[in-house]
């Protein structure tokens, strides 16, 4: 079996398994607390899931480099070799304060190149996928590729800083030559409302690497595009400004935001 089948196999086995934890997780006994901000939170059950998937690359994979939202992965300095992306739970607020729209995120790259991508709504229980070269998947159906529409002919999705915070306002403009705006607060469930085509574009002020490399695979397979709102490569050492989109409203996005 090939390298990118294997891990195929196991992360989604892997995956199922994170979900089943998250989902036994009783709200009340979270232990919840703030990192950067009131709204920027983690959970024990994101520590947990990421210490455990960790735990199952590195026996399985132990040449491997992982980058972890919750400090169980490497301090990398480069993005050679093969690096895992994960995300144990990406939507952390929604998961305390909805129990749902938020999901499990593995990205893997080859000497920097996405070659798999794995998205898990957990209370959906929708797997979305990717292997480079394959196409998009959900729970191992192919999916149809989305239309490639422009920014005035569809919805914008956004984090909520883009919209409430003034230093952003530049980007309300692009909003407005949208039909709307629509906002989920999970980076991957967002990635995944552009694959289904229901909006054209999700436009972030701060992501991470794990936030970016799952979806950044699964955009880039259908021949959309993921940079940085000025145009520029995405940098997965680094946060990022980051748009994933449609090629049409990428093209207007981006001439907006060069102005
Ligand atoms: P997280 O839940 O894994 O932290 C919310 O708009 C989206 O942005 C989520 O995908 C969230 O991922 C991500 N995000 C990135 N940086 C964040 C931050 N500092 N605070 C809250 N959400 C953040
Ligand atoms: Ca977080
Ligand atoms: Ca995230
Ligand atoms: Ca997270």
């Amino acid at each position: 079996m090939s390298e990118i089948l294997k891990r195929d196999k196991l992360i989604k086995q892997w995956i199922k398994e994170a979900a089943e934890s998250i989902e036994s997780a009783k709200v009340d006994s979270l232990k919840v607390e703030e990192k950067s901000a009131r709204n920027d939170l983690v959970t024990n059950m994101d520590k947990k899931i990421e210490e455990e998937l960790s735990r199952k690359i590195r026996a399985e994979f132990p040449e491997d480099r992982i980058c972890g939202e919750e400090g169980y992965g490497d301090d990398l300095k480069d993005l050679k070799g093969t690096v895992w992306f994960v995300d144990p739970i990406d939507g952390t607020l929604n998961f305390v304060l909805q129990q749902e729209n938020f999901a499990v995120m593995i990205g893997v790259y080859e000497e920097g190149i996405g070659v798999q991508g794995y998205i898990y709504d957990v209370v959906k229980d929708n797997l979305y996928s990717a292997i480079k070269g394959q196409g998009i998947f959900c729970n191992d159906q192919q999916m149809k590729a989305p239309k490639n529409k422009s920014l005035s002919e569809g919805l914008i999705a956004t984090n909520s800083q883009l919209m409430t915070q003034d230093k952003y306002s530049d980007y309300r403009k692009i909003a407005d030559q949208s039909m709307g705006v629509r906002m989920l607060g999970s980076a991957g469930l967002e990635v995944i409302e552009l694959l289904k085509g229901n909006v054209i574009a999700y436009m972030a002020s701060k992501l991470s690497p794990w936030d970016i490399a799952a979806g950044k695979v699964m955009v880039e397979e259908v021949g959309f595009k993921v940079s940085q709102f000025d145009g520029s490569s995405i940098d997965l050492l680094n946060k990022n400004k980051t748009i994933f989109s449609t090629g049409k409203a990428f093209d207007e996005i981006v001439t907006v935001n060069s102005k």
